[in-house]
């Protein structure tokens, strides 16, 4: 079963959805970058504060403060991981073999969960979070196809990604993801 896993794909796509299932029945840490910083704003932190209004235009918080709070929360002791959000550039992906080289937990499979710009649009249209309306959609979107698209053959080359369609009911897909774990 494998243990160190990451979650990859365009925003809405369902990564937060899925990681939160698979993380819970496997006791696995579930690191969402996105998750922690929405936690900072809620607090009103020095952080919070700083990342707020990026956050709420769809664009990408800085690699430095990203970094930092994935070195807080990710170390030796755990069950197992699964990253999500994080990385979404190449530089991320660099700061993150230097972290797992440390712990000695090497990434073991990339889920990257496809689906069509319509449908994710709709979906978090109606889910309606702060940055959840068109403007912001559509400037997460692009951010995603111009940094993090280029990851997926980043991942291909190292023979690590898997395929998920993530245009489907939750469970069908999570059930996906449990058997190419296994
Ligand atoms: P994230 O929190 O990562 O948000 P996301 O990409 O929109 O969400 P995800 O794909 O997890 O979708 P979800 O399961 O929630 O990022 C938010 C912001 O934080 C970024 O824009 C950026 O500013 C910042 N940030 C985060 N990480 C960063 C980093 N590493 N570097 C820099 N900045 C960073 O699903 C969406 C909706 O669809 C939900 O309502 C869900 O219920 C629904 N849904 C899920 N699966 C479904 C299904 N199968 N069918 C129908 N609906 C489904």
């Amino acid at each position: 079963m494998k243990k160190h896993l990451l979650f990859l794909g365009p925003p809405g796509a369902g990564k937060g959805t899925q990681a939160a299932l698979i993380s819970e029945v496997n006791s696995y840490l579930h690191l969402s970058t996105g998750e922690l910083l929405r936690q900072e704003i809620d607090s009103n932190t020095n952080l919070g504060k700083q990342v707020k209004d990026i956050i709420n235009k769809g664009e990408l918080v800085s690699d430095q403060l990203v970094l930092e709070i994935v070195k807080k929360n990710l170390n030796k002791d755990n069950n197992g991981w699964i990253l999500d959000g994080y990385p979404r550039n190449l530089s991320q992906v660099n700061s993150l073999n230097d972290v797992l080289m440390n712990i000695s937990q090497p990434l073991e499979i990339v889920f990257y969960l496809d689906i069509p710009d319509e449908v994710l649009i709709q979906r978090l249209l109606m889910r309606g979070r702060k940055d959840d309306n068109e403007e912001t959609i559509k400037t997460r979107l692009k951010i995603y196809k111009a940094n993090t698209e280029p990851l997926i053959e980043y991942y291909k080359n190292l023979s690590l990604l898997e395929y998920i369609n993530a245009d489907g009911d939750v469970k069908t897909i999570s059930t996906e993801i449990k058997q190419k774990m296994a």
